[in-house]
């Protein structure tokens, strides 16, 4: 597992709101991820078929229900994706790619474009989450290739910069661009396509407009990703990915430092 980052790298992660980690994962690693995952997301689709489908309250659209099959804290109910997933490692390259003193784990989730998969709508993700930072950061790693035939992501470069926590973006019907009407500034930016090889990584700034296209192949396009919010996040007050009873006892502006939901995956010690 590559587990150093150059200051190059880390750089252009800040430039451009996104940074692509080529074979983040190596051969043997990337078979293990996958067995694990597709253990995790059959077996959770078994219990609760629902389960698919529970970010962003969309579950009634159908558009969004054909964007991709998405399984989230699969780190909670398999043991094997629980220990990939609690790696000081993944935490360390978290904490110094979004320049934070430290990360916890906000939640996992699996995203798998099955064949005829609509494509993922531009949009932002941590004005969603339960906290609201600019250190948010995004592990996003590729179980397959990703290639513009089966749905790779593509990013506005540097929109990041002038994103706004009130305005999202939606996944649903609403259009591919519906975005843009929000951020008028950002039709100016050419989207670019990043198609990676399988066990790679990219980092994906909680503020950068990033979307993904269709899957026009007859093979699934696998991806599992980390989402980290750094260790001194405070609660929004937004319901999103933390049990009921978490959320009726945390008040808005708390520190979010549940240790059994919201693990920590590193702390910087200098
Ligand atoms: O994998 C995709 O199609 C998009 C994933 C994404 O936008 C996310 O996980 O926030
Ligand atoms: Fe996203």
């Amino acid at each position: 597992m590559r587990t150093t980052l150059t200051r190059e790298e880390a750089g252009s992660y800040r430039r451009d709101g996104y940074l692509v980690v080529p074979d983040l994962l190596d051969p043997d690693e990337l078979r293990i991820w996958r067995q694990a995952v597709d253990e995790a997301v059959a077996e959770m689709v078994d219990r609760d078929p629902s389960s698919r489908v529970v970010r962003h309250n969309q579950a009634n659209d159908s558009y969004y229900s054909g964007v991709f099959v998405q399984c989230v804290n699969l780190w909670k109910t398999h043991e094997s994706v629980r220990a990939l997933v609690l790696d000081e490692r993944l935490g360390k390259l978290a904490t110094e790619v979004s320049g934070s003193t430290g990360v916890r784990l906000y939640h996992d989730h699996a995203l798998t474009k099955e064949p005829w998969s609509n494509p993922t709508n531009f949009h932002v993700d941590n004005p969603m989450d339960l906290f609201h930072s600019s250190q948010a950061t995004m592990l996003w790693i590729a179980l397959d290739d990703a290639t513009l035939q089966n749905g790779c992501l593509y990013f506005l470069p540097g929109s990041q910069k002038t994103c706004r926590f009130d305005e999202s973006g939606t996944l649903g019907e609403e259009g591919i661009g519906r975005l843009i009407d929000s951020y008028p500034e950002w039709s100016e930016i050419e989207p670019q396509p990043v198609e990676v090889e399988a066990g790679s990584g990219i980092f994906i700034s909680g503020l950068v407009a990033h979307a993904a296209g269709p899957n026009m192949t007859l093979q699934p396009r696998r991806a599992f990703a980390l989402l980290f919010m750094p260790e001194d996040a405070t609660f929004n007050g937004k319901q999103s990915a933390l049990p009921d009873e978490v959320v009726a006892r945390t008040k808005v502006g708390d520190v979010l430092a549940d240790d059994e939901h919201l693990p920590v995956l590193y702390t910087r010690t200098s």
